[in-house]
């Protein structure tokens, strides 16, 4: 059975074209005019494009003393009503559990899942089991990528001496170490002093992460990898400070990707004060939103390219379970929602305000990820025999965005009542078609887990740090006597 997407034109990071796109068996056969096959998808007036990659979500996870409320199933069914094809999702080990225990959940977990989908492991605690374990999960398991939490002090926090043994491992490995850059030491400190002034509203949670924490960590983890030797991939990047650093570094010639959300871009942080409790409540999360500069810094870094790609850390949580924090800040669980918004989202405030072109969208929803996932082409492109994750983009079809039609199963949407114009009217998964108009026809359980590939120009070069090479023993006659 084959599959024509026909009379549309293909939109690629780097091309604009017309042409028909051949599918089958799940992956791009042909591309090119006059195509003919079983099965016939008009694309006219749209675009049609790699399937957006989130390379940022938490489904069903475990956190703050509950579980995320989107998983796999519902998660990955509103990444596809927005256009997205595929996931990363965090597997997280409980401080002192195996890596591959670990695993072992949330390969149960994401059995369910309606797209394809990938995980980064994170690095919760450090001994040799970690070490050792950290190859298999490289060589065997398909993982390239392990996450480094600098926040989270008593939980997910990892010190810097953890941090450069884990990266030293990346690097041997050709792994990319990933941080959530925010320097979880001062941010405790600040929590405590602001409940102790009575400060106990979700306002205090945007005052005790500025975002001087985040430029501090942000430099910190940049340094660490050069010393280590590694690329280094910054998750939600929020501020100017932190945009700062990755652009000092990359401007030295260090691989270091920065992920803005399209949370962070689109939304500021008036949605912290004179606003009801649950409305600030809702949009807690870290890092905080910010202010316009800090949004225009976000704006400029995707368009210049310092700025790598547009994720959306994905991790809802209802009204219920963000009350839980009433009369304490720390005690919301962090997150938002955004898998069903990313893209029609960054189309609206961004291709149709000029800010990026279509060719530039392409890049930070999916290709520019691709290639640091190490999946491109098999992802993020519309080549001949690349999976068939393609999204069939209408720029002409809008809506209001509302949590009473969203796919997500929280019962707010931080989005409630923007307008976006510009949504897939196909997306499709391997070739499965999974949303035609506004209806989704999910199945649960299509998704596949992808391996990714250790990288092989991970080395030694990587450093601008010269001290890498062996010491120098100083011989010394004259070594006076302790004491004297
Ligand atoms: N930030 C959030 O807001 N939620 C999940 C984890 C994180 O770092
Ligand atoms: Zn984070
Ligand atoms: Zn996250
Ligand atoms: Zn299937």
């Amino acid at each position: 059975m084959s599959t024509v997407i026909k009379g549309g034109t293909v939109v690629t990071a780097d091309l604009t074209y017309k042409a028909d796109v051949k599918i089958e068996g799940g992956t791009i056969i042909a591309i090119g005019p006059d195509l003919s096959g079983d099965e016939t998808l008009d694309a006219t007036g749209c675009y049609v494009m790699p399937g957006g990659i989130d390379p940022h979500v938490h489904l069903e996870m475990p956190f703050m003393g509950t579980y995320s409320s989107d998983n796999f199933e519902s998660g990955t069914r509103a990444a596809v009503a927005g256009g997205t094809t595929m996931v990363v999702d965090f597997c997280l080990p409980d401080p002192g559990q195996s890596l591959l225990d670990a695993l072992k959940r949330w390969d149960n977990k994401s059995t369910l899942a309606n797209c394809d989908y990938s995980f980064h492991m994170a690095i919760t605690w450090w001994d040799k089991q970690v070490f050792e374990e950290m190859e298999t999960i490289v060589k065997d398991k398909g993982i390239n990528t392990f996450k480094h939490f600098m926040a989270y002090k008593g939980a997910l926090m990892v010190n810097d001496d953890e941090m450069y043994a884990s990266f030293q491992r990346c690097a041997e490995l050709g792994a990319l170490p990933l941080v959530h850059a925010e320097n979880g030491d001062v941010v405790a400190s600040m929590q405590a002093k602001l409940l102790a002034e009575g400060n106990d509203g979700p306002e205090g949670h945007a005052y005790s992460r500025p975002p001087e924490v985040e430029g501090e960590a942000t430099n910190r983890a940049i340094m660490i990898a050069d010393m280590a030797g590694v690329p280094l991939y910054v998750v939600h990047t929020s501020c100017e400070q932190s945009h700062e650093a990755i652009r000092r570094a990359r401007q030295k010639g260090m691989r270091v990707y920065g992920e803005p959300l399209i949370q962070h871009l689109t939304l500021d942080e008036s949605e912290y004060f004179d606003k009801d409790w649950d409305h600030s409540a809702r949009r807690v999360m870290s890092p905080p939103f910010r202010n316009k500069m800090h949004q225009d810094s976000l704006w400029a870094g995707l368009q210049a390219g310092s700025l790598s790609c547009v994720a959306t850390d994905h991790c809802a949580f209802t009204t219920d379970q963000k009350r839980t924090g009433i009369g304490d800040f720390t005690k919301i669980p962090n997150g938002t929602g955004g898998l069903e918004d990313r893209l029609p989202m960054l189309w609206t405030y961004g291709v149709a305000t000029g800010r990026l072109t279509m060719n530039e969208f392409v890049a930070v929803t999916s290709t520019n990820i691709a290639k640091i996932l190490n999946i491109y082409p098999k992802k993020g492109a519309i080549l001949v025999g690349s999976d068939a994750d393609i999204v069939v983009w209408d720029p002409a079809r809008e809506k209001t965005i509302s949590a009473s039609n969203q796919q997500s199963a929280i019962d707010y949407n931080v989005f409630e009542g923007k307008h976006v114009k510009g949504l897939p009217r196909f997306t499709l998964s391997r070739g499965k078609v999974v949303v035609e108009e506004a209806t989704v026809k999910t199945e649960e359980g299509h998704g596949k887990f992808v391996a990714r590939e250790p990288f092989t120009a991970v080395n030694k070069a990587l450093s601008t740090w010269k001290e890498l090479v062996a010491p120098r023993k100083v011989e010394r006659s004259g070594i006076p006597r302790s004491g004297v």
